[in-house]
């Protein structure tokens, strides 16, 4: 039997196939998990029902949430609840910053831009641990996904880069907070993989091509590379780590 089998995980952030979700829900699913889906968007869910179709993969439950909406949370972790009655998994692979303040200077980002990055990318973890922990009666493993951006200045990253320190940090106390319920929560830090939202980051094609160049491995990470990352933190074979982020990136946050 796979590590997974018989778990059931909460998977947020399908966008589409190219999404570091998508890249998790292979592993998981090969893994025997049971997966539950949450989007946003209209759009996703279509182009989520497509992929699952075309992969072969029955879900075990489609929720629409909102991270910037508490009631939106709260309803979809209810019907999680009454559907599945105990989670033991939960992926976060969600973030958002506004495209224009993804370059130039961070000393010009606005207020409401500053705010709207924390709230979507950072806040929205611990509202969605709040919530999850209810369902997570097993005990459980949360897994979120970081950027190097939130170590070091990384050109373009800005407001984003300050979401995901706050993004780590709020990994660390959460650990804190329900390890004493048998829940872990780790973060995978990945190197920059092309996708919907790192095209609002400007200067890609220079970041991945710095990895080619300088990282040990001199390749660029994927999706399925983070998925089995995940799928790591999400099985027993990671049972005595929690507050840890993993870097998935083929070693190049260890070159100076
Ligand atoms: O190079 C990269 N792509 C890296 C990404 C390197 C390291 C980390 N990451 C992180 C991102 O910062 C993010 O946290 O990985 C996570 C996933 O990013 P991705 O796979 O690159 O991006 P994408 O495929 O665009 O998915 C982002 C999801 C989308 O899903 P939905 O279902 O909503 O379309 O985040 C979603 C976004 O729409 N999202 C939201 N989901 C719920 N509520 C919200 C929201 N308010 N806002 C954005």
């Amino acid at each position: 039997p796979g590590l997974l089998q018989g778990k059931n995980i909460v998977v947020m952030g399908v966008a589409n196939e190219r999404s570091i979700a998508w890249g998790i829900t292979k592993s998981l699913h090969n893994a025997g998990a049971n997966l539950i889906f949450t989007n946003r968007q209209e759009r996703s869910y279509q182009k989520l029902i497509k992929l699952l179709e075309k992969n072969e993969i029955e879900p075990k439950l489609i929720v629409s949430c909102d991270v910037a909406n508490d009631e939106s949370i709260t309803e979809a972790f209810n019907e999680i609840k009454e559907k599945a009655g105990v989670i033991h998994g939960l992926v976060h692979s969600v973030a958002f910053a506004n495209r224009d303040e993804l370059k130039g200077e961070y000393a010009d980002t606005s207020r409401e831009g500053f705010l709207m990055a924390q709230e979507i990318s950072a806040y929205s973890l611990v509202a969605v641990t709040k919530a999850a922990k209810e369902v997570m009666t097993e005990g459980g493993s949360i897994v979120t996904q970081t950027y190097l951006g939130s170590e070091r200045v990384i050109k373009n990253y800005n407001v984003m880069g300050v979401a995901k320190a706050s993004l780590e940090a709020s990994v660390r106390y959460l650990a804190e907070d329900v390890g004493k319920y048998g829940i872990r929560v780790n973060a995978v830090s990945a190197g920059p993989i092309r996708t919907l939202s790192a095209k609002g980051v400007s200067g890609f094609n220079e970041k991945a091509g710095i990895i080619e160049e300088k990282a040990p491995l001199r390749r660029n990470v994927d999706q399925d590379q983070v998925g089995d990352a995940t799928l790591f933190f999400m099985s027993e074979l990671s049972r005595g780590v929690t507050g840890e982020v993993l870097h998935v990136d083929s070693g190049y946050h260890i070159i100076g």
